[in-house]
């Protein structure tokens, strides 16, 4: 097949397509059509036409569907069950790979910042991205707000309304319940330059609330079972258009966060500040108008104060 085949899903994913829209759509004559259906036919995929066009009507299983998106821009590591994607991943860059993306279906040891765990049963998506960023030490940061841009797009595009919390939640709006969260681990070479970095993301897709901790929330319970192999897709282009221009994030995510103007506290681990979240910094730090002045704040867990 000489066009990827996630453009064919792409094609097919927003329903029902002619076979005339689709050669247009992957530039290949009408007769050829046929070919690359069938071959997503192979891998386990149901596809129907009615008169409208064609459809799918049934998914293969998540690694299948991975493998065959053959996400672009990433070399990717499928597993059914893992102990954690970030471990993975981080495994994968330090013997030197570059651009890797670690995907599982579940994990037995997944992990939270400062180390807490994450639930991870199956049906979620759990993903890590090894990458060697061309970025200095303190705009790290910036790949994590990145990787929330990404993660809350992909989700709205699948029919959630969402929100990213400063600096790594995913929350639904407006009752404020947590979807995904992103995990960040950098090391450093020298004070200048980044050695590696894994960006690890979980989102509660096909999976039962009761499953997970209170205050949580997935994709299944708000709007149904979704192609957890189209947003991961959708994710991972995002993200790597983010990535390659850095300079965009900061305005993508003042439009897709709900923390700017709301008042909030703040827990660093050696104290808590409270105040109105007025910006970010351009390397993602929190700006919080405080009783003592403005204050930068590079790491920390919020709480949003009063709802929404
Ligand atoms: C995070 O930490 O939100 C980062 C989560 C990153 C998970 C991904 S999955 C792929 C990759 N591999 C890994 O091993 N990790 C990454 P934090 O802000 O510290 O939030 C952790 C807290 O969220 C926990 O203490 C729980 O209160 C809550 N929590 C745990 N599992 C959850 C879930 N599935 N959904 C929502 N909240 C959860």
């Amino acid at each position: 097949m000489t066009q990827p085949r996630h453009a064919v899903l792409a094609a097919l994913h927003d329903g029902p397509v002619s076979e005339r829209t689709l050669a247009a759509k992957l530039g290949v004559p009408q007769a050829d059509v046929q070919d690359y259906l069938d071959e997503l036919r192979a891998i386990g995929y149901g596809i129907q036409r009615d008169e409208t066009g064609y459809q799918i009507t049934s998914l293969p299983a998540f690694g299948a569907c991975i493998e065959a998106a053959r996400p672009a821009g990433y070399q990717v590591e499928f597993h059914d069950q893992i102990a954690s994607t970030n471990h993975r991943a981080r495994e994968l860059v330090t013997e030197g790979q570059v651009d890797v993306a670690v995907i599982a279906d579940e994990q037995t040891g997944g992990r939270g910042r400062l180390d807490r765990s994450w639930t991870s049963p199956p049906g979620g998506i759990y993903l890590s991205l090894g990458l060697r960023p061309n970025l200095t030490p303190p705009q790290v940061p910036l790949l994590t707000l990145g990787a929330a841009v990404a993660t809350a797009t992909a989700i709205r595009e699948a029919g959630a309304s969402v929100g990213i919390k400063w600096p790594n939640d995913i929350l639904t709006t407006p009752d404020e319940l947590k979807l995904a969260g992103i995990l960040t681990e950098s090391a450093t070479t020298a004070e200048t330059s980044v050695a590696w970095t894994v960006i690890g993301i979980g989102i509660n897709a096909n999976t039962d609330p009761e499953s997970l901790p209170d205050g949580a929330t997935s994709l299944r319970a708000l709007i149904g079972d979704v192609d957890r192999c189209h947003l991961t897709t959708h994710l991972l282009e995002t993200f790597e258009s983010l990535y390659e221009d850095p300079d965009t994030i900061c305005d993508r995510w003042r439009s897709l966060t709900t923390t700017l103007g709301r008042a909030v506290r703040i827990d660093t681990g050696d104290s808590s500040i409270e105040g109105t979240a007025t910006d970010i910094t351009d390397t993602g730090a929190l700006c919080v108008e405080t009783a003592a002045g403005l204050q930068e704040i590079t790491a920390g867990d919020c709480d949003h104060l009063r709802p929404l």
